[in-house]
């Protein structure tokens, strides 16, 4: 059919989540929009069937005509801008949305906006338990999954809240034009989805328009792909490893021990968080400054981190078997979330880490695994698609072995494991070939290793 181009309408491009959102957000609205989704069978279209009855929608390939004809296309994240029926619509001028652009536009409360490689859904649950023990009321959404898993706009359903905490996927921001945040931060840079974008300057390009309109920043010290590229203005709270200055975040040594502090004033003793690693100390100095630059007391800040436990399938301990201790870390699916997950570890235990690790590699360059497997590693227990492309990458002198399955790998790893030892599930790649999502690939992992116990 050929669209009424004297009538354009909005179109929904991706009948997932963030499709369905926008589809109750604009009939909330009063506002006519269509759905187009290039698979025959989409997630969600019986929901989609289900609350709008008369919505008109489009599956399989996408048509041009629908597309150059749009009011706007409203795209969903998964769905590449440089699709080339999409680039074709963009080229000839039809608007681009997206799901958090209408969300900011539609909302007058503070945004806080959190982005970054690795440590996104961990900086955003620490700042919602702080906002939680300060008694305010706050909405979570975005590129979250689990138990908070919300599209954006699917939280203006809910009662007003005090603030809308964030989380942002580079795909999400592609499509935003000017988020406005009353804070935002890039946590860290480092490869992630190498098979949409053209190089790390391309993804990072991406990252960094959550800046935009923002009234102020927290920057990451030790990572300089975290600051802004132009001079903005605006007040800027920074995080590090560092001692902190002023407006900073970072750590303090006194009588041997180390302290997460506000330039002179300690906030709690690193050894009395619950979570590990040098990557989680990073993550909740990022959800202070946060939490500092929308005004939070540093009383309730203490409490909340204190209390934190981490979020299940990041460094997540499972069990110990023989004096082995075995952690999911299924949501270390990118290079640098795993390098984070092996070091964090490894400094940890009095042995060494078999690591578990392959999928879907998407297009990564795993030779940066190399330094910390030879300092912390004892082998490497290859899964999926890609195990041999990852191989390649390593040194002669790394020990692999090749599992047929997830039981498999466990077993091995075990096997080949001495006391004080660990076997780290952190796969450094996405999930889909041989699972649902990293949610079941943990616990798939799991339950492997319970049938051992
Ligand atoms: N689709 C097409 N053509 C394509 C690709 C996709 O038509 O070429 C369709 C799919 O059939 C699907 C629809 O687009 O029906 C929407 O797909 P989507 O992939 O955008 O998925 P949503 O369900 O809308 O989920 C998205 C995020 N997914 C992605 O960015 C891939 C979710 O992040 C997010 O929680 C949700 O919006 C709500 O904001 C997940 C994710 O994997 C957790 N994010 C990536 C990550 O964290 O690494 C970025
Ligand atoms: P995201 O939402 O950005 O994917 P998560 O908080 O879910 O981040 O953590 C995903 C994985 O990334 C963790 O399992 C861990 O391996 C690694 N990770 C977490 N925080 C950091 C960090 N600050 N720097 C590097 N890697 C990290």
């Amino acid at each position: 059919m050929v669209e009424d181009a004297s009538n354009p309408i909005s179109v929904i491009v991706g009948l997932g989540s963030t499709g369905l959102s926008c589809a109750r957000y604009f009939a909330s609205i009063g506002k006519e929009f269509k759905v187009v989704d290039s698979r025959v069978n989409p997630p969600g279209l019986a929901e989609l069937s289900r609350e709008f009855p008369d919505t008109r929608y489009e599956l399989g390939e996408f048509s041009t005509d629908t597309l150059l004809n749009a009011r706007e296309l409203v795209m969903s994240p998964g769905v590449s801008l440089k699709t080339p029926e999409i680039a074709a619509a963009r080229n000839a001028g039809v608007p681009i949305t997206g799901d958090i652009d209408i969300f900011s536009r539609a909302v007058a409360q503070p945004i806080i906006g959190v982005t970054g490689s690795n440590g996104k859904s961990t900086v955003v649950a620490i700042l919602a338990k702080i906002l939680s023990k300060a008694g305010k009321r706050y909405g979570l959404g975005g590129n979250l999954d689990g138990a908070n898993f919300k599209p954006a706009l699917d939280l203006l359903r809910e009662e007003k809240k005090d603030f809308y905490v964030l989380e942002l996927s580079s795909f999400q921001l592609e499509t935003t034009g000017n988020l406005g945040a009353e804070v935002a931060v890039i946590l860290n840079l480092s490869e992630d989805h190498m098979d949409r974008y053209q190089s790390l300057e391309d993804y990072h390009r991406a990252k960094l328009r959550i800046f935009n309109g923002c009234k102020q920043v927290v920057i990451n010290r030790d990572d300089s792909h975290s600051y802004p590229q132009v001079e903005l203005g605006v007040p800027v709270w920074d995080f590090g490893f560092s001692r902190p200055g002023v407006n900073g975040l970072g750590l303090l040594e006194e009588d041997g021990d180390q302290y997460l502090a506000f330039q002179f004033e300690k906030i709690i003793s690193t050894n009395e968080l619950k979570v590990f690693g040098q990557h989680n100390i990073a993550n909740v100095l990022a959800a202070v400054g946060l939490a500092l630059a929308i005004g939070i007391d540093l009383k309730w800040i203490r409490s909340a981190v204190k209390e934190f436990e981490g979020l299940p399938h990041r460094c997540q301990w499972v069990a110990n078997l023989n004096g082995v201790e075995f952690y999911n870390d299924s949501k270390g699916t990118n290079v640098g979330a795993t390098v984070a997950a092996v070091a964090g570890l490894g400094q940890r235990i009095s042995g060494h880490i078999l690591l578990i690790a392959g999928g879907i590699g998407k297009g990564a360059d795993f030779r940066s695994l190399v330094p910390v497997i030879n300092r912390w590693g004892k082998e490497v227990i290859l899964i999926g698609q890609d195990a041999v492309e990852i191989a390649a990458h390593f040194d002669k002198d790394i020990q692999s072995y090749f599992a047929t399955d997830m039981q498999d790998a466990v077993s091995v790893a075990l096997d080949h494991a001495s006391p004080g030892d660990a076997v780290l599930l952190s796969p450094a790649c996405a999930s889909f070939d041989m699972f649902d999502n990293f949610q079941h690939r943990g616990q798939v992992f799991i339950e492997c290793v319970e049938r051992l116990q």
